[in-house]
Order: C-alpha cells, then structure tokens, then sequence
C-alpha cells in the first residue's frame, strides 16, 4: 500500500534516497501514521542495494511541527503503552544506513527530536529549532532531554527544554547541534551534495563507522574503544578495503561496490 503521509523516492540521485513527510496543512505533525511510514520506507531502503544514503526532509517551508497533538490530546499513560510507538522511533535509530535530515522551517518537539534521531542536520536559513512541549504541560518523551543535552550541553538543553523557546539555525549550529545553515534554495543541493560525498565512499565502512560513532553515546569509552577495533578489523574483510588501498597506490579513484 502507498503512504499516505510521506513521499518516498528511492533513486532521488544516484544511490541516494527522500524520505519528504507531507503533511503541510498540519505542519508536518507527526501522527502515528506518519511514523509508521517512516519506519516501513527506512525497512524497505535500509534492504535495497542501490541505496547508500537517505535524506528525510519536510519540504522548505516545514520540518515537522511535533507529534501530533490533536491525535495525543486524549491519551493516557496506558494507551501509550500499549500502542509502544517507542518501537516505531527506534527503527530509525536502527537503520544502518546513513540517515540526513534537511530541515527547513520548524524542527519542534517530536519534529527536532526527529532530525536528532537521524545522523546529521543540513538546515536552511528559516530553520528553528525547540522542544516546546513544556507549553503543553509534558515535556519531550522521544529523546529530546537526551539527545538534545548531549549535542548541545546542559546550559542550552535545559533553557530549551524548561522554557520552550526555540532556536535559529544559526543558533543551532554554534551550538553544535547541525552540520550547516545553507539558504533556503540550496536546502536540497548542499544536502545532497553532503549526499553524495558519502555515497561515494565504501558502504561497508560507512555502516560500520556509523555504527561506532553512534555507540559513542551510549557506552564507556573503554567499551566504544573495543566496538571501534572490531569493526575496524571487520572493514579488513571486505572488498572494499581492497580497492580502496589499491586505488590510493595506483593514484585512481576507487570504485565502491559495498562487498
Ligand atoms: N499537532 C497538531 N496540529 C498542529 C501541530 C501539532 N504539533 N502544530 C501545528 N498544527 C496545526 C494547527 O493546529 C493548525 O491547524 P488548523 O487550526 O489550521 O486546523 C495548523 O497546523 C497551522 O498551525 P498554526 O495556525 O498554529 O500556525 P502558526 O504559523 O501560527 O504557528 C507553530 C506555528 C509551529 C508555532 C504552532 O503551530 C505551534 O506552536 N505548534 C505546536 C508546536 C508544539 O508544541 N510541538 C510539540 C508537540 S508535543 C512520543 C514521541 C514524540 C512525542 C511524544 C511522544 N512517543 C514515541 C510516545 C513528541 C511530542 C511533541 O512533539
């Protein structure tokens, strides 16, 4: 069955995918739905060959505006737990290929904590960032006091995260929290050309290397050091290590196959 809510484009460039959530009128708000499909179309491209890197965007004039809160007005702590959306959320995390968010207009509560779930943020110009949902009387439950604190710090975390005030993408990036601030219409050109930078590289190294830069985050560095070394060795069993020693020796470029 097509989605509903997102677009999905798998050969957007070569070896590159889009992932672009449309739902405009309701600013992106990230419904169960919506989710949902992110999940599926991540499943389907993290198992396609031909895609090496994927881009999730929302389109120029909005990321996403958070979860929705007309779809969560009414529920309780029970029916949270049952429906565990938490499992539809760490997919993403899950997904071994690389994942850029392209973030133009708002990236709130659900919707920043989504561009934080993915590997690196290209952000245009008219980009704000926030965890507002101490407005609403919660607080963010999909990583925001986590991911948000260790990009950023306490200090910044704590004032975004207690206030509810959001950041430019200028703001946002001296705070360490994206990759760049790019004009509005060059959003898709600069992100696909970080894109494309990594898609030419060997997918084995990339898989393995994201692997241990996001396990980084979750582990002592005695244990992240130990992750490092064995995935390190684990590139030495492929293809493309091969290539990629030979081409630098014989002054060429290499050419990545993903064996
Ligand atoms: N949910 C539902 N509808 C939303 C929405 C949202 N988050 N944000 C905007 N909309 C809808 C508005 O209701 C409006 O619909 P109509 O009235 O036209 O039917 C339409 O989009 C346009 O919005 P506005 O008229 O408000 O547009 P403005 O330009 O005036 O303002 C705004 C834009 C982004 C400043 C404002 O819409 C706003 O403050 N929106 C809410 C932002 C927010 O509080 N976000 C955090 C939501 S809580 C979880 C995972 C994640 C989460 C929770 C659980 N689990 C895995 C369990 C995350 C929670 C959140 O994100």
């Amino acid at each position: 069955m097509s989605p509903e809510f997102i677009l999905v484009n798998p050969q957007f460039d070569k070896h590159i995918a889009l992932i672009q959530i449309n739902r405009p009128k309701e600013l992106n708000a990230l419904n169960r739905q919506v989710m949902l499909e992110i999940k599926e179309a991540l499943l389907q491209l993290d198992e396609d060959e031909q895609v090496r890197v994927v881009i999730l965007t929302g389109g120029e004039k909005v990321f996403a505006a958070g979860a929705d809160i007309k779809q969560m007005a009414d529920a309780t702590a029970m029916s949270m737990l049952n429906i565990d959306q938490f499992s539809t959320w760490d997919q993403i995390k899950k997904t071994k290929k690389p994942i850029i968010a392209a973030v133009s207009g708002f990236a709130l509560g659900g919707g920043c904590e989504l561009a934080m779930t993915c590997d690196m943020i290209v952000a245009s110009e008219t980009a704000q960032f926030g965890q507002p949902e101490i407005n609403i009387g919660t607080m963010p439950g999909a990583g925001g006091t986590q991911r948000l604190t260790r990009a950023v710090g306490k200090a910044l975390a704590m004032e975004l995260v207690l206030t509810g005030k959001f950041i430019s993408a200028e703001e946002a990036l001296n705070a360490g929290l994206i990759n760049r601030v790019v004009p509005v219409e060059v959003l898709y050109k600069e992100t696909l050309n970080l894109a494309r930078t990594i898609a030419a590289k060997s997918p084995v190294a990339v898989r393995l290397a994201k692997e241990s830069v996001v396990k980084a985050f979750e582990t002592s560095l005695d244990e992240g050091l130990q992750f490092e070394r064995k995935n390190f060795y684990l590139t030495f069993a492929s293809e493309d290590q091969k290539e990629g020693m030979a081409a630098f020796v014989e002054k060429r470029k290499p050419n990545f196959t993903g064996k």
